[in-house]
């Protein structure tokens, strides 16, 4: 595995590559254009200035997260093939930039969904929450209204005020999408981009939908082992991969998580680690990475990452918000750099137990 850290670019970003370079053992960051729009092509002149941006700090880019799918592609209506193509034309530019990893997610309407962005909790740090009591006293069209106002000035992924002034139009948008509506897009989709996959190694990577079950009724299918091993069979390419993150499929206590991960052996091409703390099935928050803090263990997690033989980019997670940071929720260096050497130590200790036998 390759110790990594999310960075959003130097325009949108609280946190430096100067920093991120100074946390032990990350050498890596996973970044995006994050200026573009869901359908717009990326051009290899500004793929070129990124990647020479973060080489000049002595990290490098370890993969994108992410490039989104414009909403034509997953409904399947309207102009899907251009942006089909559009992708492809991106994907062939990240090739040629020797860029190999793209995470992506499949989420209609709403990227994740969390309804506190800052719940503070005993220790008097703050981290994202999510209740399902909320969400569903909420009308989704006032969700976004109903975070704005907790960003700390910062736009977070899959809030950006464009998309949110167009939700109602979205909702207009999926009426007629279920499940098998979903699925049949998204086979559509990675089929007409496995060849430019197939010709440049590039590892797709599906981001887990978060919380893993339906919210406002909108359909939501990348949430369990079964209907993503489905995904894995109806598009069978070890280039049709995913993102486990533990944080998102961990929303469902029904989700097996070292499980999955060892059903998913060869396929999965980028890991997020974290921690969430329940207290009911349907209330949660974003917890301290370390086992005792949170419901997870992490030690099983992090062991079965290691059993497959993993050996892509992993990243700690949100983080909370500490030592009077200000940041893009979930995104503040100090916490997530804890998790990464927490992450770092379980590997090292993993490992050491595993071949000093
Ligand atoms: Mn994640």
């Amino acid at each position: 595995m390759e110790m990594t850290l999310r960075w959003y670019g130097s325009k949108f970003d609280t946190v430096t590559l100067q920093q991120i370079r100074q946390i032990p053992g990350v050498t890596g960051v996973i970044t995006t254009l994050y200026d573009t729009q869901p359908g717009e092509l990326w051009s290899r002149e500004r793929i070129r200035a990124l990647k020479d941006e973060v080489e000049a700090s002595g990290l490098h880019i370890s993969g994108i997260e992410s490039v989104n799918i414009h909403d034509d592609i997953k409904t399947g209506l309207g102009k899907r093939d251009e942006y089909i193509d559009n992708y492809i034309k991106t994907l062939e530019n990240l090739g040629q930039e020797d860029i190999h990893m793209v995470c992506y997610n499949f989420m209609p309407v709403f990227d994740w969904t969390r309804t506190e962005l800052a719940r503070v909790l005993p220790d008097g740090s703050t981290a994202l929450a999510y209740t399902q009591e909320a969400v569903d006293a909420l009308d989704p069209e006032k969700m976004f209204e109903s975070i704005a106002g907790d960003m700390n000035g910062t736009v977070m992924p899959g809030w950006e005020p464009e998309r949110m002034a167009r939700v109602k139009e979205l909702f207009a948008l999926y009426k007629d999408v279920d499940d098998e509506k979903l699925f049949a897009s998204l086979k559509y989709f990675l089929e007409a981009i496995m060849p430019v996959c197939n010709k440049y190694d590039i590892n797709m990577a599906i981001h887990p939908d978060d919380p893993a079950w339906s919210v406002f009724g909108l359909p939501r299918i990348i949430i369990n082992e079964e209907n993503i091993l489905r995904m894995m069979k109806m598009v069978d390419d070890p280039h049709n991969g995913v993102t486990f993150c533990s944080g998102s499929y961990g929303t469902n206590l029904k989700n097996d998580l070292p499980h999955m991960i060892r059903s998913l052996k060869g396929r999965i091409h980028f890991a997020h680690v974290r921690n969430l703390k329940f207290h009911s099935p349907t209330n949660f928050e974003e917890a301290p990475h370390i086992s005792r803090c949170g419901s997870f263990d992490m030690y099983e997690i992090v062991k079965a990452l290691y059993d497959i033989g993993f050996n892509g980019p992993i990243r700690p997670d949100h983080g909370r918000s500490i030592w009077g940071e200000v940041a893009m929720p979930g995104y503040g260096l100090y916490d997530r750099a804890l998790g990464a050497t927490y992450i770092q130590g379980l590997w090292e200790a993993i490992e050491k137990s595993e071949t000093r036998k």
